[in-house]
This record gives structure tokens, C-alpha cells and sequence, in this order.
């Protein structure tokens, strides 16, 4: 039994892709959004409290600057399901290390609360139209 060439073709895009994606965090053509803005992580704190974007739109969390996080949705460091809010945002929450970028898609308008199990103190609001 062999690959049917539409499944290797499938798997040349795929990691295109990822090769594409690879250690940038600016998005071109395909995958996610665009990102339209930043959030600075920096030591024990958000640099930046708020973020407005458009649906289909991405944030940049850059923690270049920053010390280790641990994202979630919700607030005073405690998890909250919130409808609409980005897949990656799970009760387990999105780690980060100094020196991590990530950028994040929401697909759906919405206010989300996001805050870091590490530090309570920190919340931001993510507002999407
Ligand atoms: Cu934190």
C-alpha cells in the first residue's frame, strides 16, 4: 500500500507551512490573522493593559522582555470559560518563557479578560469588534 499523491502533495503544504511559521511572529498569507497589536509580558506584570482589534484579528503577546507567565482567560489569576475567546485559552492556561512571542487569533468579537496564574495581579482586556 502506498500514498495516494494528494496525501504527500497534502503534507508538502503542511510543512511549507510550518517552515514558513517558523520563529516569526509576524503572519503572512494563510493560517491565522493578521496581528493589528501587542501586549508586552514584562517581569510579574503586563506592560500593556489593553488591546482593541478587529474579529479574525491577532494580538502579540511579547514576552522578549518578560519573566515566566501563564495565560489564561479571566481574572485575579483564575481561570474563566469565556465564549468566543481563542482555542488556545485553556483552563491549563498558555505558557510563556522569557523570550517567547506568541500571537493570537480571535475569531469572534467580544471583551475577554485575560489574566496569569503566576501573578493575579495582572489582567488585560482584549476588546474585539
Ligand atoms: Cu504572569
Amino acid at each position: 500500500m502506498h500514498k495516494s499523491p494528494l496525501a504527500l502533495l497534502v503534507l508538502g503544504v503542511l510543512l511549507l507551512g510550518f517552515a514558513a511559521c517558523g520563529g516569526s511572529s509576524s503572519s503572512g498569507s494563510g493560517g491565522g490573522g493578521t496581528s493589528a497589536a501587542t501586549i508586552h509580558l514584562g517581569v510579574g506584570r503586563f506592560m500593556d493593559s489593553s488591546a482593541s482589534i478587529k474579529a479574525g484579528q491577532a494580538v502579540t503577546f511579547d514576552d522578549s522582555q518578560g519573566g515566566p507567565h501563564n495565560l489564561v482567560t479571566g481574572s485575579n489569576g483564575t481561570f474563566t470559560q469565556e465564549a468566543g475567546a481563542p482555542s488556545q485559552f485553556v483552563s491549563s492556561g498558555i505558557m510563556f518563557s522569557a523570550g517567547d512571542v506568541k500571537t493570537i487569533t480571535f475569531p469572534t468579537a467580544g471583551t475577554y479578560m485575560i489574566t496569569c496564574t503566576f501573578h493575579p495581579s495582572m489582567e488585560a482586556t482584549v476588546t474585539v469588534s
